[in-house]
C-alpha cells in the first residue's frame, strides 16, 4: 500500500525529506535513498568547482571529443569523474550510462540501479558564466545481480524510471527531483552545504506565455513548429531561450512555457538526448501535470535502441505541448 505523502515545511534538509519519504518507494529499501544522498553529495562537489571555474585554469576545451563529435569541456570531465566516483563509491549503482562515455560503465558489483546521466549539460554556456545544468535518471536493474549486465538492463523506456532529476547551477544551486510521488525542488544553502525544501509539490502551469526554442534554426523547422512559432508571435508571447537545457526547463517549469528543440534539416532526429537528457526532464514534467512528447509520442515510452540516441523535445506546460504538436488549435 502506498505511503500517505508527508508533509514537510519549507527548509526541511534533503536527507530528512529522503529518509521520511522512503516508505513511499515500492521497493522499500534504503538504497535508492543512498543513491540519491550519492548524486546530492556528488552534486556539491561539482557547484564548487563550477562556482570557482573562473579563478582556476579549469575552464575551456580539455582537447578529447565525447560521443557525439562535440568537443569536451574541461567541467564536463570533471562532473563525470565526480558522479561516477560517488556512484562507484556508494555501490548502489551497477552501471552507469554517460554523455561522456561512448559505453556504458559496468561497475561489476552488486548495485539493484542502472544510472543515466548527462553530467553537466550546457556545454557551450560553461564558458561564458551561464546557467548549466545535471541531468540523471535512475532504473531498476531487470537482470539478477551477479549476472552479466545486459541491454534488458540498460535500454529501459522513460517510463521505467524509479526516480529522476537535475541541478541546476544557477543564480543559486537547486536540485529538483521525483521519484513518482510529486516533484520537489531543494535549494543549496551555501554557508551550510545543505540542500534544503525550497519547492515542495512543484506543478507547471497547465498554459503560459512563453516559448524557448532556437529560432536561428527556423528555416530548418517542420512546418508545424514554424506555424506555432508564428502563433506565439502573433499572441505576443515572451522569447526565452537560454541554450542550458535545464536552465530553460526550469523557468518554464516555475512559470509555465514550453520548451522546443525539433527536428531540424541538420539533425532530422532532433539535437538531444532521449536517455540521459529527456527521459529525465519528461518523468518530472509529467509529475508536475505537463506534457513531454517527440511531437508525436510520449517521450516517456520511446524505447531506445541506442545509448546516445537523440529525439526532437516538446516539453512543459500541457497546453501549450498540444498545441505545439498540433493536437489542438
Ligand atoms: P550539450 O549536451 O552539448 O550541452 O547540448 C545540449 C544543449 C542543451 O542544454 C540546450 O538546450 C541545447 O543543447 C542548445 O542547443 P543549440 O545551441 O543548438 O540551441
Ligand atoms: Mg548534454
Amino acid at each position: 500500500m502506498e505511503q500517505s505523502r508527508i508533509a514537510h515545511p519549507i527548509g526541511t534538509a534533503l536527507d530528512r525529506f529522503i529518509k521520511n519519504n522512503q516508505g513511499q518507494f515500492q521497493y522499500a529499501s534504503g538504497e535508492l535513498s543512498q543513491l540519491l544522498r550519492d548524486l546530492a553529495l556528488a552534486s556539491k562537489v561539482v557547484n564548487r568547482e563550477v562556482n570557482k571555474a573562473g579563478l582556476i585554469d579549469i575552464m575551456g576545451p580539455v582537447g578529447s571529443t565525447n560521443t557525439t563529435g562535440e568537443q569536451q569541456q574541461k567541467l564536463d570531465v570533471l562532473a563525470n569523474i565526480r558522479f561516477t566516483r560517488a556512484l562507484t563509491k556508494g555501490g548502489e549503482a551497477c552501471a552507469i550510462i554517460s554523455e561522456e562515455t561512448e559505453s556504458y560503465t559496468d561497475l561489476q558489483n552488486d548495485g539493484k540501479y542502472v544510472i543515466a546521466i548527462d553530467p553537466l549539460d550546457g556545454s557551450s554556456n560553461i564558458d561564458v558564466n551561464v546557467s548549466i545544468g545535471t541531468i540523471f535518471s535512475i532504473y531498476r536493474r531487470k537482470t539478477p545481480i551477479g549476472s552479466p549486465i545486459t541491454d534488458e538492463d540498460i535500454l529501459q523506456t522513460g517510463e521505467e524510471q524509479v526516480a529522476a532529476g537535475y541541478i541546476l547551477y544557477g543564480s543559486s544551486t537547486m536540485l529538483v527531483y521525483t521519484t513518482g510521488h510529486g516533484v520537489n525542488g531543494f535549494t543549496l544553502e551555501p554557508t551550510l552545504g545543505e540542500y534544503v525544501l525550497s519547492h515542495p509539490d512543484m506543478t507547471i502551469p497547465e498554459d503560459g506565455t512563453t516559448y524557448s526554442i532556437n529560432e536561428g534554426m527556423a528555416n530548418h523547422f517542420p512546418e508545424q513548429v514554424k506555424k506555432y512559432i508564428q502563433y506565439c508571435k502573433d499572441n505576443n508571447y515572451r522569447a526565452r531561450y537560454i541554450g542550458s537545457l535545464v536552465a530553460d526547463f526550469h523557468r518554464n517549469l516555475l512559470k509555465g512555457g514550453i520548451y522546443i528543440y525539433p527536428s531540424t534539416k541538420k539533425d532530422p532526429g532532433g539535437k538531444l538526448r532521449l536517455m540521459y537528457e529527456c527521459n529525465a526532464l519528461a518523468f518530472l514534467a509529467e509529475q508536475a501535470g505537463g506534457a513531454a512528447t517527440d511531437g508525436q509520442q510520449r517521450i516517456l515510452t520511446i524505447r531506445p535502441a541506442d545509448l546516445h540516441q537523440r529525439t526532437p523535445l516538446f516539453i512543459g506546460s500541457k497546453r501549450m505541448v498540444e498545441r505545439a504538436c498540433g493536437v489542438s488549435g
